[in-house]
C-alpha cells in the first residue's frame, strides 16, 4: 500500500463517532518513518502550536506498599523496593508544588500507591487538591480505581485532571498484573468522565508487548469517546527488583513511532512523552517532539524514579526554540 493509501485507510470514517481499529493503527506503525513523521506532524500543526511544551511536576504523596502486583512498579508490595511511606502533610505538599510553579510548571500531579483510595483518604486528598489549587496550578491526581461517588467528592474538591493508564493492549494485561482486570480501569475512567472530570490516561511501552499491543492499546486509548485529554506514553524505567527489571530495551525508533500514532488518532489531545526521559538523549527527546509530543513530566523526579533536572530541559527547549505552553 503507499503511504497516502495507507493514510486514507486509517481515518476514521467521517460523519460517524471516529472508531479506529488496531489494524489501521497497525498500518500507521507500518509506514516509512519519515512518511509517518510527516503525517504527525502535519495532524500536530493543525490542532497545536508545533513549539509549546506544556509541563506538569509529579509529586508521590503516597508511596510503596501497594496490594496490586503490576510488573513495572516499585511500589508493589509484592516486588516493590520503594520504601513505604505515610501520606504528605499539606505543608510538604504546598512547598513541593510552590516550588513547581515557580520553575514554570502549569500542573502538578499527586500520585498515589493505592488500589484505590479509602473515603478516609479521599478527605485527605481533597484538602490537598484545594491547597494546590490556591496555588493557581492545575491539578491532577493519581489514586488508583475509584468507587461510585469518589470521582463526584474529587471534583468538588476543585481536582481538574484525573490520571488512569489502561498501561498496555487489553490482550497483554494479564501477563504483567494479574491483582486487577482492565475491565475495571475502564470503570473507572467512567466514573471519572460522568463527573466531569478531565482524564489523563496513556500507557508504558517496551513491557516485551508486541508491535500489534502497542497499536492496541492506542486504538483502545483513541477509542475512548472522547478521548482523553491528556495522554501520557511512558517508555518503562526497569525499576530493581520488578519482575520487568530486565526487560529488552525497545528500540527507540519504536518508542518515536508510538508517540507519532498516538498524534494521528488522537490529533487534540495532549501527548505527554512521560517516563523515560532520563535514558532518552536530547536527540531522541527532539524526535519526539517532531512526533507530535507537546507535554513532558518536569522536574528531576517522577515518583520513585528519576527525570531530568529542570536545568536540562531548559537548555533543550532553548537548542530547539520550544516554549512553555
Ligand atoms: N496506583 C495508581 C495506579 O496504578 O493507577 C497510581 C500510581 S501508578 C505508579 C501510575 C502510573 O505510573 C502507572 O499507571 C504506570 O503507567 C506508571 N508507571 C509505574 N511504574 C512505571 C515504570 N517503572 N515505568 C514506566 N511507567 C511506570
Ligand atoms: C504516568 O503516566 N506516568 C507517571 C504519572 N502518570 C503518574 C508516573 C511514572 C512513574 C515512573 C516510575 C516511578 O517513578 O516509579
Ligand atoms: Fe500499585 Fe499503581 Fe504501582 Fe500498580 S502501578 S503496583 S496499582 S502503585
Amino acid at each position: 500500500m503507499t503511504a497516502t493509501a495507507t493514510l486514507q485507510a486509517a481515518a476514521p470514517t467521517p460523519f460517524s463517532a471516529p472508531r479506529w481499529t488496531t489494524e489501521a493503527l497497525a498500518a500507521l506503525f507500518e509506514m516509512p518513518f519519515n512518511d509517518l513523521l510527516f503525517h504527525a506532524q502535519q495532524v500536530h500543526r493543525r490542532h497545536h502550536d508545533a513549539n509549546a511544551i506544556q509541563r506538569s511536576t509529579l509529586l508521590s504523596i503516597k508511596t510503596g506498599g501497594c496490594s496490586e502486583d503490576c510488573g513495572y512498579c516499585s511500589q508493589s508490595a509484592h516486588h516493590g523496593e520503594a520504601q513505604r511511606e505515610a501520606l504528605l502533610d499539606v505543608d510538604e505538599v504546598v512547598a513541593a508544588a510552590q516550588a513547581a510553579k515557580d520553575k514554570g510548571a502549569t500542573r502538578f500531579c499527586m500520585g498515589a500507591a493505592w488500589r484505590g483510595p479509602k473515603d478516609t483518604d479521599l478527605d485527605r486528598v481533597a484538602t490537598l487538591i484545594g491547597a494546590v489549587k490556591a496555588l493557581g496550578l492545575e491539578t491532577c491526581v493519581t489514586l488508583g480505581m475509584l468507587k461510585a461517588g469518589q470521582a463526584e467528592r474529587l471534583k468538588a474538591a476543585g481536582l481538574d485532571y484525573y490520571n488512569h493508564n489502561l498501561d498496555t493492549a487489553p490482550e497483554f494485561y494479564g501477563q504483567v498484573v494479574t491483582t486487577h482486570a482492565i475491565s475495571e480501569r475502564f470503570d473507572t475512567l467512567d466514573q471519572v468522565r460522568g463527573a466531569g472530570l478531565k482524564v489523563c490516561c496513556g500507557g508504558i511501552v517496551g513491557m516485551g508487548e508486541t508491535r500489534r499491543a502497542r497499536a492496541a492499546l492506542l486504538a483502545e486509548l483513541a477509542n475512548l469517546n472522547p478521548p482523553p485529554e491528556s495522554v501520557p506514553i511512558n517508555q518503562l524505567v526497569p525499576m530493581p527488583g520488578t519482575p520487568l527489571e530486565n526487560a529488552p530495551p525497545l528500540d527507540p525508533f519504536e518508542f518515536v513511532r508510538t508517540i507519532a500514532v498516538a498524534r494521528i488518532s488522537m490529533p487534540a489531545s495532549l501527548v505527554r512523552l512521560s517516563a523515560g526521559r532520563q535514558e532518552m538523549s536530547d536527540e531522541l527527546q527532539a524526535l519526539c517532539f517532531l512526533a507530535g509530543a507537546n507535554s513532558i513530566f518536569y522536574g528531576d523526579k517522577l515518583l520513585t524514579a528519576g527525570n531530568p533536572e529542570a536545568g536540562r530541559d531548559e537548555a533543550l527547549f532553548a537548542r530547539l526554540g520550544l516554549t512553555a505552553a
